[in-house]
């Protein structure tokens, strides 16, 4: 068998996973993405909250079709009426993913370099597949922690620079009917 470093078996893995990918979890502070916002800036004159959370493991070495997984922990809040949610990026290249819901509820919002929007709802035990070529944001609409799983093939590159500089075309809004999918001006 091929020495890959990574482990063949987690038991109990929705407990475990994190203690058995990247040492210590990558966080991301709202100062890290304030540009996602529409007034991150008025928070940030008081505060500078962790959004979230993200642990990932990718086989060493990982050749051509292995497999990376992850783990993300998004914090519920707000600034100012959007929910907190991820950066979001694209894969370079072609490359799907599969992401598993475990704990929360989330929405996740997919778009492709036209601009079409497709979302879906993530609660405990969703599966969504993330086609190629279709970049992805989470965004918690719940109260609590919205933690989902991650599967990704390895060696892809993720792109961010796209949705930092384009933005992802769409808000997610807390109103009192609820989640709000608004177009962005
Ligand atoms: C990686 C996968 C996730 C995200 C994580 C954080 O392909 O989509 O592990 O990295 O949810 O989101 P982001 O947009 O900051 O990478
Ligand atoms: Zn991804």
């Amino acid at each position: 068998m091929k020495n890959l470093k990574v482990p063949l078996a987690i038991e109990n893995y929705i407990d475990n996973l994190h203690k058995r990918v990247t040492e210590a979890p990558l966080g991301r502070y709202l100062k890290d993405m304030a540009g996602a916002y529409q007034d991150a800036e008025s928070v940030l004159v008081e505060d500078n909250p962790l959004v979230y959370r993200f642990w990932t493991f990718e086989p060493f070495p990982g050749g051509e079709g292995e497999l990376a997984f992850g783990m993300t922990d998004l914090y519920p809040g707000l600034v100012g009426q959007e929910y907190f949610m991820t950066a979001g990026h694209f894969h370079r290249g072609s490359g799907g993913e599969i992401y598993v819901g475990v704990a929360g509820e989330g929405l996740l919002l997919l778009l492709t370099r036209d601009g079409e929007l497709e979302t879906r709802t993530v609660v405990k035990d969703t599966l969504v597949y993330i086609p190629s070529g279709w970049a992805h944001r989470m965004v918690n609409i719940g109260d609590e922690t919205l933690r989902f799983t991650a599967f990704w093939p390895t060696g892809i590159e993720h792109d961010y620079a796209s949705i930092r500089r384009d933005g992802f075309g769409y808000r997610v809004l807390k109103t009192e009917d609820g989640p709000k999918v608004v177009k962005c001006k």
